[in-house]
C-alpha cells in the first residue's frame, strides 16, 4: 500500500487491460495503478502514462515488484494460467480475466497452487456477476420467486468476431455463459452437446453460430445460443424457467423510440459498452475485498469448473455427440461461506 491505496499492477494493455487500468486509476476508491505491463512497450507506456504508473515489458518483473500489492491479468488467454500461478507463488491477490486457463490441466494447477497456499488469492473475471440485471435474476432465484429452476436459456450475441473457430468461441466467449449457467442455476453442468454453423463453408471448425445443449447435475436442462456475427450489435440475455414462473434479464437499458408506426431501441455495439458498469463494480468490489481481507467473487474453482465444461464442449465438437462434464470434488476452500 502507498498513501493508503492498494497498488495494482496490470498485465496486458490491450482493450480490456486498458479499460481496467483506467477504471482503477480514475474511478476506483482505495486503489491506484502502480504499473502497466505489455510486450508492446509503446502500448504499455501510453496506458501507464494515462494512469500515472510505471511501464513494464516483463510480467515476471512486474509481479515481483515489491511496490505492487495486487495484479490484474488481461494478457492473451494463453498466458493466464502461468501468470496467475506466479501471482499465487508471490502471495499476491490476482484478478485474472477469463478464461483462467486454456485447459482443465492448467486450471487444476491453479487450484493446487491455491490449496498449497491455504487461501484464496485468485478471482476470475466473470464480470456478469457484477451486472445489475444478472444480479437481479440471481436474487429472484435465491428468494424462490419462480420456484425450482427447470431450464436455463442464454443468448450470447456478438457483433462480427474475426476468424472465430468453434473451439475459440467455446474457450474465449461461451466460457461466460457456462459460468452464468452454473452460477445462476446453482448447479453443476453434467453433460453438453454442441452444434454449430460454419462461418467458412470450406472450414469445418469455423463458427458463425452455435447452440450448446446443457444437462445439469440436478436434472435441469438448458441451451446456450452463440453468434459470432449478429449483424445488429451485442446482446446478452438470460432467461430461467421455474416451476412458478420465469426470470429474464433486461438486455438493453436504452429507451424505446416510437415514431412513424415504428418502435425502435438502441442495441449495444459490443461488450465494453454493455458491461461498462459491471467492470467498474467488479474491480471496486475486488479492491474492497482485498483491503478487507475477505476474498470474494468468482474463484479459481469457478474458473476450473468452467474449463471442465468447456473441454467437454470441445470433446462434443470432436465426437459429434453429447459428452459428460466431470470435474474433481470441490475442495473445502471453495465451499460457499
Ligand atoms: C470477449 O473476450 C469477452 O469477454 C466478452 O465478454 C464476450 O462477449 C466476447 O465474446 C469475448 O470475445
Amino acid at each position: 500500500m502507498k498513501n493508503d491505496l492498494l497498488q495494482v499492477g496490470v498485465i496486458g494493455a490491450g482493450m480490456i487491460g486498458a479499460l481496467h487500468a483506467r477504471n482503477i486509476a480514475r474511478k476506483t476508491q482505495g486503489a491506484a495503478v502502480a504499473a502497466v505491463m505489455d510486450v508492446d512497450s509503446e502500448r504499455a507506456q501510453v496506458v501507464a502514462a494515462d494512469c500515472g504508473a510505471q511501464a513494464y515489458t516483463d510480467a515476471g518483473a512486474l509481479i515481483a515488484d515489491p511496490a505492487v500489492d495486487a495484479l490484474l491479468i488481461a494478457s492473451p488467454d494463453a498466458f493466464h494460467a502461468e501468470q496467475t500461478l506466479a501471482c499465487i507463488d508471490a502471495g499476491k491477490p490476482v484478478l485474472c480475466e477469463k478464461p483462467m486457463a486454456t485447459s482443465v490441466a492448467d486450471g487444476e494447477r491453479v487450484l493446487q497452487a491455491e490449496l498449497a497456499a491455504g487461501r484464496r488469492l485468485a478471482q476470475v473475471g466473470f464480470m456478469r456477476v457484477y451486472d445489475q440485471t444478472h444480479a437481479d435474476v440471481y436474487d429472484m432465484l435465491a428468494r424462490g420467486d419462480i420456484g425450482k429452476a427447470l431450464s436455463f436459456r442464454g443468448e450470447h450475441i456478438n457483433p462480427w468476431r474475426e476468424n472465430s473457430s468453434i473451439e475459440g468461441a467455446i474457450i474465449n466467449s461461451l466460457i461466460h455463459d457456462i459460468h452464468s449457467a452454473r452460477w445462476l442455476m446453482n448447479a453443476e453442468i453434467s453433460q453438453v452437446f454442441v452444434q454449430w454453423v460454419r462461418s467458412e463453408p470450406d472450414q469445418p471448425r469455423s463458427a458463425r453460430y452455435a447452440i450448446v445443449q446443457l444437462a445439469f447435475a440436478d436434472g435441469a436442462i438448458g441451451t446456450l445460443e452463440w453468434s459470432g456475427d449478429s449483424g445488429y450489435g451485442y446482446e446478452i440475455v438470460v432467461e430461467i424457467t421455474g416451476e412458478a414462473g420465469k426470470a429474464r434479464t433486461i438486455s438493453h437499458s436504452s429507451p424505446v423510440l416510437r415514431r412513424g408506426h415504428t418502435a425502435s431501441q438502441g442495441v449495444s455495439p459490443d461488450w465494453p459498452q454493455r458491461f461498462a458498469q459491471a467492470y467498474l463494480n467488479e474491480v471496486q468490489i475486488w479492491v474492497d475485498a482485498i483491503r478487507g481481507g475477505q476474498p470474494t467473487g468468482p474463484s479459481a474453482w469457478d474458473g476450473y469448473m468452467s474449463l471442465v465444461v468447456a473441454e467437454a464442449c470441445i470433446r462434443s465438437v470432436e465426437s459429434g455427440l453429447p459428452e459428460r462434464a466431470v470435474g474433481r470434488q470441490r475442495p473445502a476452500l471453495y465451499n460457499p461461506r
